[in-house]
């Protein structure tokens, strides 16, 4: 108990202590001096789920020295859309219940800058939770980062996730052992424990959970844990835009589909097959989509990725700024293609990414891998990370 004392007392005081914080600042003129020129919304195009809150980060930079600090608390914004809200601790709210895709600008003001974000709200339902990390181990008094996103299907029958993390409740079956609370979990004393993440969705989804073991050991010097990926990070641009009349291209004037972002949402799996050629956020051809991210390879060996496409697509991995592994950036009708074998390492993270563009008629993207004790599939959302 002896050494326990200064941290309660500590704890004790530490009431006092922001309360005089606070009240040093009453009456007076605000500290922050900080004069900032440049205004970020982040992300600034996003794809959301029906009736979900999620969390947007609006940024201050100061080009001179490239000071950085948020600046949400004391932002102003408005929607073009009354379903679609974003309130001044970042949380941006829909409250749609319908059945089409909605569209909102929403506009930000702080000081005299201003900054806008474009909201796209997807009817689709929350099937699952998933925790980026599972079957964690770590010393008593450790702790590890985690994410909890949510997996919604949409009306297509195509998942996506979205981070949940501000938004889940934590409980643990023993909390002496390890609890968790917003994106950490810590551990306590050796034993182990199961700690669950929690989400109520509007009816007639309910309750959905997600749990984990903590292993709590002394001889357990490094945290580790199993990465579990929500799917790679998936921007919709269009083309087209500035000219229409460039569109659609033929085999010779094949220019840039990624004219316009559109959107960005975390897809779980590359796996779209769109025959209407007008995809599921409603974008009808011509469009652009860059999955990017980074791949978990979960044993040593010999890899090959596989592409399906209509129309063009290009594949890298790991060196993302080199030459691409698969490259038929070509209009054509659903093609696959193959890399070379790749030899890759089990317990690493490599950088993937992939480009693909439909210009007309039909559309397709899937991609696919096989390995080491993996027959030939599409790679599972696990594997795949978006950041
Ligand atoms: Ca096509």
């Amino acid at each position: 108990m002896k050494a326990l004392k200064p941290i309660i007392l500590i704890l004790l005081a530490l009431p006092v202590l922001l309360t005089g914080a606070c009240k040093a600042h009453d009456g007076t003129a605000p500290t922050d001096q900080t004069i900032f020129d440049i205004m970020t919304i982040n992300p600034a195009a996003i794809i959301v789920p029906k009736s979900t809150t999620f969390k947007v980060a609006i940024m201050g930079i100061q080009s001179s020295d490239g000071k950085t600090e948020s600046i949400v608390n004391d932002t102003t914004c408005t929607s073009s859309n009354p379903i679609v809200q974003l309130d001044k601790n970042g949380n941006l709210t829909n409250s749609y219940t319908g059945a089409a895709i909605q569209k909102a600008l929403i506009t930000c003001t702080y000081k005299n800058l201003t900054q806008t974000a474009e909201v796209t709200v997807v009817p689709a339902v929350l099937e699952s939770l998933l925790m980026t990390k599972i079957n964690m181990e770590m010393g008593p008094g450790q702790s590890q980062s985690i994410k909890v996103y949510g997996n919604f299907r949409d009306t297509n029958n195509y998942v996506f996730a979205l981070d949940m993390t501000n938004f889940i409740t934590w409980s643990s079956n023993n909390s002496a052992i390890s609890q968790a609370n917003l994106g950490t979990v810590s551990s306590g004393i050796t034993g182990v424990a199961t700690i669950t993440a929690s989400f109520t969705a509007p009816a007639p989804v309910g309750l959905r959970t997600v749990s984990t073991t903590v292993t709590v050991s002394s001889a357990t010097t490094t945290p580790v844990a199993t990465p579990r990926g929500p799917g790679l990070l998936g921007s919709y641009y269009d083309f087209g835009v500035a000219d229409p009349s460039s569109v659609p291209w033929s085999a010779s004037t094949i220019g840039d589909p990624f004219e316009r972002l559109f959107g960005q949402r975390i897809d779980s799996q590359v796996y779209f097959d769109w025959a209407t050629g007008i995809n599921n956020l409603g974008q009808p051809y011509y469009f652009g989509i860059r999955w990017t991210g980074r791949i978990y390879i979960p044993t040593t060996g010999n890899y090959t990725f596989f592409t399906r496409s209509d129309d063009g697509v290009r594949l890298w991995i790991n060196d993302i700024n080199g030459a691409p592994v698969i490259n038929n950036w070509t209009l054509h009708a659903v093609t696959e293609n193959s890399s070379g074998v790749i030899a890759l390492t089990g317990g690493q993270f490599y950088d993937i990414k992939m480009d693909y563009f439909e210009n007309a008629g039909y559309a397709v993207a899937e991609l696919s891998w096989q390995g080491p004790g993996i027959g030939k599939q599409l790679i599972p959302q696990i594997y795949l990370f978006p950041e």
